[in-house]
């Protein structure tokens, strides 16, 4: 098995005789089994995905590469996103890593600061824009339609086909698909990718079933659920807080192919399965990467029943994204005096 992803489903993805392998050491993430979590919520078996490994911390290097070698193929030199975050970390570094220019349009105070900080750090231009991440979309896209840059946002069919290669790893690591598979929903990208990725392997006899698939937006960002677009949306979860999702059919289509659900959480959900995920299971996701378990907790206090089922989350970003939200939950200790006697007293070891 080549640990390059786009040699490993290289059957699977559009490459050709001229397209450059690239990589940046995206793909081959931990699949964890997630006892506690497991009886928590009585579940046959739980597994999270944990994207947030991937060299830039989200699934979007997943697609990235794909996207970017496809631009290399046809001899661009420069690509365009728009971005709550977590693509524009992974456009800055594919680019600066294999000679393009990257240009990232971002919605004012829309970003977790450590996302601006890997945009900045693999020195794309930024772009601020004062309005929201659709706004955005609307400006890169019209970019890339009068200048020559390829945009690199899901609507670019290469992204999604990189992204689904992380539902053949889920099926190569299980052994078939999983019964439910839980996912957070912003510009519907994602769960297109995922459905289309299952099918696929379905089809090629590697998978004897496809999962449905379970798709949860932040109630106050939830167009789809609602069925309208939401103008200014709102959650804590800054990467979901998505309006008008550009891939809004590929999702209704993974949720009604897959006899699937698409709901969605609060914040406060969000936050409580964000910490429960955390500390049963030590594994530090962003807030939107927590929405999937915030679903799975919903349905199951609700009475839902997956006690014969094998469960997958995928945990879509890494928690250290966005110190900001950490943080705002804890209270910085009090300094001490340098001396052990102090420290115990502090500790109620004394
Ligand atoms: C951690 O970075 O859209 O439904 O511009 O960063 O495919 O949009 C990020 C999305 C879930 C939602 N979890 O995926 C961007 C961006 C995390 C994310 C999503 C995003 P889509």
């Amino acid at each position: 098995m080549s640990p390059i992803l786009m040699e490993r489903y290289r059957s699977f993805l559009p490459i050709t005789e001229a397209t450059p392998i690239i990589s940046l050491g995206e793909g081959n993430t931990p699949l964890v089994r997630a006892i506690r979590l497991e009886k928590e919520f009585g579940c046959g078996q739980l597994y999270f995905k944990l994207e947030s490994c991937n060299p830039t911390g989200s699934f979007k290097d997943r697609g990235m590469v794909v996207a970017v070698a496809n631009a290399m193929e046809r001899g661009n030199k420069a690509i365009v996103c728009a971005s709550t975050g977590n693509t524009s970390a992974a456009t800055a570094a594919y680019a600066t890593r294999f000679g393009l220019t990257a240009v990232v349009v971002v919605p004012k105070g829309g970003l977790a600061t450590g996302k601006l900080a890997q945009a900045f750090v693999f020195g794309a231009k930024i772009v601020v824009i004062d309005g929201t991440f659709d706004r955005a979309l609307d400006v890169a896209r019209a970019l890339s339609q009068r200048h020559p840059v390829v945009l690199v946002n899901s609507i670019n069919p290469y992204r999604i086909q990189g992204q689904k290669t992380a539902s053949f790893e889920i099926i190569d690591e299980l052994g078939d698909a999983p019964d439910a598979f839980f996912i957070p929903v912003g510009n519907a990208g994602n769960i297109s990718a995922y459905w289309q990725g299952f099918v696929e392997y379905h089809q090629a006899g590697k998978a004897s079933r496809r999962p449905r698939m379970m798709g949860f937006q932040a109630e106050g960002a939830a167009p789809i659920v609602r069925g309208t677009a939401v103008a200014n949306p709102q959650t804590i979860a800054s990467a979901i807080r998505v309006g008008n999702p550009a891939s809004w059919q590929g999702a209704v289509a993974a949720r009604d192919e897959s006899e699937g659900v698409i709901d969605s959480v609060t914040d406060d959900e969000i936050m409580e399965a964000y910490r429960l995920m955390a500390i049963a299971e030590g594994i530090f996701g962003e807030p939107a990467a927590a929405a999937p378990l915030a679903g799975l907790m919903k349905m199951a206090r609700n009475g839902h029943d997956f006690s014969r089922q094998r469960v997958v989350c995928v945990v879509t970003g890494s928690g250290l994204k966005d110190p900001e939200t950490a943080l705002k939950y804890t209270s910085i200790p009090k300094e001490l005096p340098p001396d052990v006697a102090a420290v115990e007293a502090a500790l109620g070891w004394g």
